[in-house]
Order: structure tokens, then sequence, then C-alpha cells
């Protein structure tokens, strides 16, 4: 018999344990966290409105244009085979020389608000713009630099330009910038003596500077998109990456900075030394994805991939034969993977020198918006769905609507869906609303019956869970 006074031992006992538990539970987790001054400023995904917008966007453009774009790939008459923006480095040019091209900048055919159509057509939801590549040309009107378009015979803000004619259209603006800048005297990539440190402070004063009149000058920027930070100079001065991520962060409420920029105290990158990610989203993507079965890790924070169309050309280069170039469905193929993982995907067009696309990227872009327009419901705002990946393709949810998009068309006439454990699937149809057959061929698996469908493009069935009643109690585990 328990007396009142034996109950409320018992509850203390319970309490005192729990506690204890979860003490030692907190001191082993404080035990393993490194004391950061310029690590992670919280951990796990933001839930505001400006990063809810950025992670529903899934789909965007990369635009990297520049001095780059003018000799193409090609210099004294070598044409080279690497990134065509990196061209002032393979050809070993130097800055004075390369700055001459500033001369030729004169973008005959740029309008903006044909840009922002055709990306519009595309089905993307922002774009973000090289601002400054590595070259150290930038295409707004920089007072702290004798580098830009202010000084070239073109003269006109490109830049306030484009800012405008993409927000009209309701795609929002991100901006690339490189900290690495190969014109800039005070530039190092390491720090090696005290002149290069009293050099690179500089240099950082005027990093700031250039970021804070971007900031102020184009106040409807949604993110910066740092690269060119991967030298010594600036992990030695990761104070600097975590001061820029704060600044821009009081001067823009909501704005968001990608991983590439960061570096805590140890000079670690992206990820702290407690493992903890830096920045609102990692950008370690490139030309590459996460594993859809061994990285679904990458699915507990947010992620950016980008992508080039040629093997590995982000500004104009001449000569598209000198690689493999992808084709639409190959590039609807990553941006479905990167979503079926929790990322986004960001396509990558290196406009020519006189302002205009070439024709390849206008049919890229023409080709994914026609399939986005049909099929864009698998992307928008989707995420992980939490299935076990099947063969066929890849599959988004987005709340209660789970798609499967099909990629590899199976030669029996049905398709295998696995649910997840107590929930069973109800119904499959295409996007129209057609109903597809659904058979439950073992316990938590089903074939749903392949539609005919256009073999040339992928397409899209949207499925139904409920919780499992009963039925899932008639198959019988087999004894082992
Ligand atoms: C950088 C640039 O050098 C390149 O020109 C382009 O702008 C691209 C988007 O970014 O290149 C990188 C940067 C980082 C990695 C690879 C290429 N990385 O982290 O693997």
């Amino acid at each position: 018999m328990k007396t009142l006074r034996g109950r409320f031992v018992c509850l203390l006992l319970l309490v005192s344990i729990l506690g204890i538990g979860m003490s030692a539970r907190a001191q082993e987790t404080e035990k393993k966290e490194i004391p950061l001054k310029y690590g992670a400023t919280y951990v796990g995904k933001r839930q505001d409105d400006a990063m809810k917008k950025f992670r529903e966007n899934r789909l965007g453009a990369f635009i990297h244009w520049g001095l780059y774009a003018i000799p193409g790939g090609e210099w004294n008459g070598k044409v080279y085979n690497g990134a065509a923006e990196w061209l002032k480095s393979w050809a070993k040019v130097p800055s004075d020389e390369w700055m001459k091209l500033m001369k030729e900048w004169n973008p005959k055919q740029f309008d903006a608000q044909t840009w922002a159509k055709m990306m519009k057509d595309m089905g993307v939801k922002y774009v973000k713009i090289t601002t400054k590549h590595h070259e150290g040309f930038c295409l707004w009107s920089s007072k702290y630099s004798k580098y830009t378009v202010a000084h070239t015979p073109y003269k006109k803000d490109i830049w306030g330009e484009l800012v405008k004619a993409f927000n009209d259209e309701g795609i929002d603006v991100h901006f690339y910038f490189s900290v690495m800048d190969w014109s800039h005297p005070d530039w190092r990539y390491d720090i090696k003596t005290a002149e290069d440190s009293v050099a690179f402070s500089r240099f950082l004063e005027f990093t700031d500077n250039q970021l804070r009149e971007l900031a102020e000058r184009y106040p409807t920027v949604k993110d910066f998109w740092f690269d060119g930070t991967w030298d010594a100079s600036v992990k030695k001065n990761a104070w600097w990456t975590a001061h820029a991520e704060q600044m821009l962060k009081e001067l823009l409420p909501g704005v968001t900075v990608n991983s590439r920029l960061r570096a805590d105290d140890y000079g670690k990158r992206h990820f702290d030394s407690n493992g903890h990610l830096m920045g609102d989203y990692e950008s370690g993507y490139e030309r590459r994805l996460p594993d859809p079965i061994k990285d679904v890790q990458v699915t507990q924070w947010d992620w950016e991939a980008c992508m080039t169309l040629p093997e590995n050309q982000w500004g104009y280069h001449k000569d598209w034969s000198l690689s493999y170039v992808k084709t639409p469905v190959e590039v609807l193929e990553r941006i479905v993977h990167a979503v079926s993982m929790g990322g986004n995907m960001v396509v990558n067009f290196g406009p020519q020198p006189d302002g205009d696309f070439r024709p390849e990227e206008k049919e890229m872009a023409a080709a994914i918006g026609e399939w986005m327009r049909k099929y864009g419901e698998c992307i928008y705002g989707c995420d992980y769905a939490g299935l076990e990946k099947q063969d066929w393709g890849y599959y988004t949810r987005h709340g209660e609507n789970v798609y499967m998009v099909v990629f590899n068309r199976p030669y029996s006439s049905h398709l295998i869906v696995k649910s997840s454990k107590g929930e069973q699937l109800v119904s499959a149809e295409l996007l129209d609303g057609t109903r597809l057959k659904v058979t439950e061929t073992a316990r938590d698996e089903y074939h749903v019956n392949m539609p005919v469908q256009d073999p040339s493009e992928p397409f899209v069935i949207r499925l139904h869970f409920e919780k499992a009643g009963e039925n899932g109690k008639k198959y019988r585990e087999a004894l082992i």
C-alpha cells in the first residue's frame, strides 16, 4: 500500500534520477563542445520567413558575367580548356593588361528585362549574379574600385537595371561575391610578414566597404554567396568571416549567407570545430551531389548545390565542344535529386560579351521551363520525403503530398513504392488527377501501375499515405 508520503518519495526519486540523467548528458555534450569565438552562430535550420522563402524557392539560376566573357577562353591565339572565368590565371595575364578588356566592355545586346523574362520562363525563383569575380572587375559602379562598369564604354550601372528587372518579375536576387581579388594590390594568399598583415587588413576594410555599398545600394538583395575564401589569409582571419556575416545581417535583416564564407577559430571551414554548420546553408556541393542513400545526413541542414552545363565552364567560353554538355533531362535529374534531399539547385549561365545568351543556354532555359510549368508542383516548396529510395527515380514531399519523379522507366508494368512503417499507400495519381492502380504486394510494399507516358520526359506521380489500419497485420514476418 502506498501512502501519500511513499508516493512523494517515489516521485522525488524519479525526478532526481531523470535529473541526474539529464545533467550527465548535458555535461557530456558540454564536454564535447570546444569553446569557439567564431563558430556557428546558431544550431539547426533557421525557421524565419526569409529562410523559408530561400528554401521554398528550390530552383535558381547562376549568372557568371565579367570581362572574361570577352576573350571567352582564348588568349593570344591559344584556347584554354579550363574554366573561362579563370583565363587570367591560366594565361598568366598581369592585371593591368587584363583590365584593358574594360575598353571592350560594351554589351550592346544587354537588356535586363529580356534576361528577367528568360529566367521567369525557366521557372527559377531566384538568380545569383556575380557582382565581382576573382578578376576584380565590378559589375556595379563601386566607388572603391577603378575597375568597374562605370569606367567602360558602356558606362551604365548594369546592376541597378538587373536587380529592378528581376524583382519586377518576382525573382529574388542573390549576390555572388568573390573575396579573393586578383587585381587588388593588397590581396594576399597567405600572411607571412608584418607587411602582409598590414596590407591584408587594408584589403579586408576595402571588402567591407564594397559589401556595405552593395547592401545599401541594392537593399532588396536576399542573399550573399561568398567565394574565393579558401586561402590561408582568410582562414587566419576567421574573425573577419564572422564579422562580415554579422555586418550583412545587421544591414539587411533576413539576408542569407552561404557557408563558403566562413572559417572558425581553428581555420575550419563550412562546419565549425564542433561540427555545426556556419552561415545559413551549406554550399560545398558544386558540380556534384550528395549520395541519395549514404549522405541523408544533409537533410538536417539547408544546402544549395550549383552546376554548370558543360563539364566546368561558369563564364562564357567560345568553344563548348571541348567538354560534354548536359541535356535538359540530365539537368532536371540534378534539380530533382537536390530537392529530394532537402536542397536547392542553381543552374549556371555564362552570357556572351554582347549581353545575349548563347543559343544552347536559351534552349536549355526554355526546356527546363516547359517541364517546370507541367511538373513544378514536385519542386517548389518541396522537401525530403523520408522514404526509401527506389530505382525509378526520386521522391519529394510537400506536406501530405508525396511525389514520385520517374527518371528510369521499368520493363515491368509497375513502379515499386515502400511505405514507412505504420503508413499505407492509399492512392496514386498523375498531376492531372488520372488515378493509377495501386496493388499491395507485401508488408509496407506496393506496385503503382506504370501509366502510358511520353517516354522522352520524366514524369510525376502524386501519392497519398494514411496511417495503417488493421490491414498492416495481415502479413507475417518469416521465422528465421
Ligand atoms: C568557384 C570559382 O572559382 C569558379 O570560378 C566559380 O565561380 C564557382 C561557382 O566557384 O570555384 C570553386 C569553388 C569551390 C569549390 C570548387 C570550385 N569547391 O568547394 O569544391
